[in-house]
């Protein structure tokens, strides 16, 4: 407790307003709204796959799916404690493992998630009915009360990192999730049929279109690759070639809180990244290099993911050699620009 200099209060005064259940406001102020720049607690971190891998092919010999529902090992945020459930103050991140044959069963949720595909073939997610194949390096949706469950065909074991607005809900206390019912999982035809039309120009009439919010639920990493490549083709070095994962129908973020942003560094190509208020966590999808992130350094290869709080200073580098590197960046962006507060700033 920070008690002002020279203001002391007196300890039986403060012992009734406990007992009341209030507290001084001015003690507190400067904690709750420091000066200039936000002090979080978030620690960035980076986790590397290698590491992460081992422990969660163990976790899937002593833990049956259906008795962990998910088989995760959260990223959980050095600066918060342990078990901490969010990699940042607003996004959480995970990752997942389902072994061949296994299905983690059919649930919604308040809070939106995404999966980016690590390694495996054969896994599948169901999202309203809808079938997204996973192939490494997809970016898979399930957006906030729809209807998912994932299931593997294959032959080895499928991963993939999950990141999640949870944090925003359990602050808003308004996290919660429900258990399927049989034929929940069932695709709405029609849906199905406007989002096809639009694509092609056509919109059903009035009577038979059923809007459909999430019109797009898997970004092929094939896709995103290829358009990369073909946008650093045309864009100059220092223009740093990046896509925003986007509602195809109207422009805007692909999930409401959320924010996707593939982007590739040439071989020794460094990118010094704006100044700005969102929180993100990036993850490797091909290649080698570094990062820094405020006085941290991360190196990092294909799977490994960090973490970087509000207002971090963040720059990239991909090794020298033959290979770019992609990464994926996860952020708050969407949801700062809907609280009106998104701010870009220099680096002083
Ligand atoms: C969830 O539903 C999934 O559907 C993954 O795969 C991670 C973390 C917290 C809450 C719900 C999934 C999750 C989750």
């Amino acid at each position: 407790m920070n008690e002002p200099e020279g203001n002391p209060l007196p300890a039986e005064f403060r012992a009734v307003l406990r007992e009341r259940a209030l507290a001084p406001l001015w003690d507190f102020l400067k904690g709750v709204l420091p000066h200039g720049r936000p002090a979080g607690v978030t620690r960035p971190h980076r986790w590397r796959y290698a590491d992460v891998r081992p422990l969660l092919l163990d976790a899937g010999r002593l833990v049956p799916v259906e008795k962990a529902e998910r088989r995760v090992l959260v990223l959980s945020d050095p600066g918060r404690g342990a078990d901490a459930m969010s990699a940042t103050g607003t996004l959480y991140a995970g990752i997942q493992l389902l072994l061949p044959g296994e299905t983690a069963p059919t649930h919604r949720h308040s809070p939106s998630a995404a999966r980016i595909v690590i390694e495996g073939r054969g896994g599948f997610t169901v999202v309203n009915g809808h079938r997204c194949e996973m192939e490494a390096g997809d970016v898979i949706l399930t957006p906030g009360g729809q209807w998912h469950d994932h299931g593997h065909d294959g032959t080895e074991p499928v991963t993939w990192l999950d990141v999640l607005d949870l944090p925003v809900f359990t602050a808003a206390e308004s996290a919660y999730a429900e258990a399927g019912i049989p034929g929940c999982n069932d695709e709405d035809p029609l849906m199905t049929l406007t989002s096809d039309f639009q694509r092609q120009g056509f919109r059903p009439a009035v009577a038979c279109r059923r809007a459909n919010p999430y019109p797009m639920l898997r970004y092929p990493w094939r896709a995103a690759r290829a358009a990369l490549l073909r946008l650093a083709d045309v864009a100059g070095q220092d223009e740093g070639a990046a896509l925003e994962y986007v509602n195809p129908e109207t422009g805007d973020s692909c999930l409401p809180m959320l924010g996707f942003t593939a982007m590739m560094l040439a071989p020794g190509q460094a990118w010094q990244a704006p100044l700005n208020s969102a929180s993100a966590v990036f993850h490797v999808i091909e290649g080698n290099g570094e990062s820094q992130v405020d006085d941290h350094t991360f190196d990092w290869m294909a799977g490994d993911t960090f973490s970087a709080t509000t207002f971090a200073r963040i720059s990239h580098r991909c090794a020298e050699g033959g290979r770019p590197a992609f990464l994926i960046r996860v952020d708050d962006t969407p949801l700062q620009r809907k609280l009106g507060f998104y701010q870009e700033r220099q680096p002083d």
